[in-house]
């Protein structure tokens, strides 16, 4: 795994690499998302360093929801509130422009912010789910987005009008089983370069996915990151940069015009 270089070293490898590829994907993680002020789970300043009373991991943790839904959609109202106040970061427009350009196949993200369909990007594969419909617990009734954004905020844990169930959002919480894991894998294996972006690929599967790739793998993610899963021959590149501006770097190399 090769890193230490300097940033313009990196960023000019890794123009080389997207100029000569024809096939990149992308897998990001809440990283991705930071600049734009969405805070992550592990980073610095991540929701797993507040104070609130009950571990915060427990938020997404599908027994805690069943226990105490109110926890979850307390953090989830905050979360709405912000995503209509925030925009794509540049590398969010970055990996957009590659798949606009035909460079870019696929962006699997563990995100639920929507920020890659934000920047323009067609083919996002949301391993976690997201926040565009939900669902009855109990009766499986489901609610499109506008539904489910009015109910979140008209009562303090929405229930099935049906049923009486527990609505939840369509988000993958941990003990879930995740989506597109087929698509996304294959997605990968047939990928000339992967990009791991803002992610510290502690949380399966999707922390198992560059395992699965043949060809070049950059990773870009400043702060810890699990290396267990990661091929141990592979090439893979390690960038610990902060990624808007190292990909802002990189298109210096590249000139691609950015919305
Ligand atoms: P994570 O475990 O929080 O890791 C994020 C990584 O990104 C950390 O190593 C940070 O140090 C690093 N990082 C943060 N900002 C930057 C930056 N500007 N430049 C460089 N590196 C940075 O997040 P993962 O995505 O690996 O974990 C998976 C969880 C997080 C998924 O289930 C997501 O659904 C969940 N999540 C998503 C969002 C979102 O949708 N934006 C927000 C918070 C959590």
């Amino acid at each position: 795994m090769k890193s230490g270089m300097n940033k313009k070293a990196l960023a000019r490898i890794c123009a080389d690499e997207i100029e000569k590829a024809t096939n990149i994907v992308l897998l990001s993680g809440a990283g991705m998302s930071t600049s734009a002020g969405i805070p992550d789970f592990r980073g610095p300043n991540g929701i797993y360093r507040r104070q609130l009373g009950i571990n915060p991991e427990k938020i997404f943790d599908i027994d805690y929801f069943h226990e105490n839904p109110r926890f979850f959609y307390d953090f989830h109202r905050e979360f709405l509130k912000t995503l209509k106040t925030i925009k794509p970061t540049y590398a969010h427009k970055f990996f957009a422009t590659l798949e606009k350009n035909g460079k870019l196949k696929g962006v699997i993200t563990q995100n639920i912010d929507s920020l890659h369909q934000m920047a323009g990007n067609k083919n996002v594969l949301e391993i976690h789910g997201g926040i565009w419909k939900s669902y009855c617990i109990r009766c499986k009734k489901t609610w499109n987005y506008e539904e489910s954004i009015a109910l979140t905020f008209s009562q303090d844990v929405p229930h099935c009008d049906q049923c009486g169930g527990v609505i939840k959002p369509d988000i993958v919480f941990f003990g879930e089983m995740v989506k597109y894991l087929e698509e996304s894998q294959r997605l990968v294996k047939e990928s000339d370069l992967l990009f791991v972006v803002g992610s510290s690929l502690v949380v399966t599967p999707a922390a198992l996915l560059p395992g699965l790739a043949k060809g070049k793998i950059v990773i870009v993610n400043k702060g810890e990151i699990n290396k267990l899963y990661l091929p141990r021959s592979g090439d893979i590149l390690h960038v610990e940069e902060e990624i808007d501006e190292f990909f802002k770097s990189v298109n210096k190399f590249l000139g691609y015009k950015l919305p």
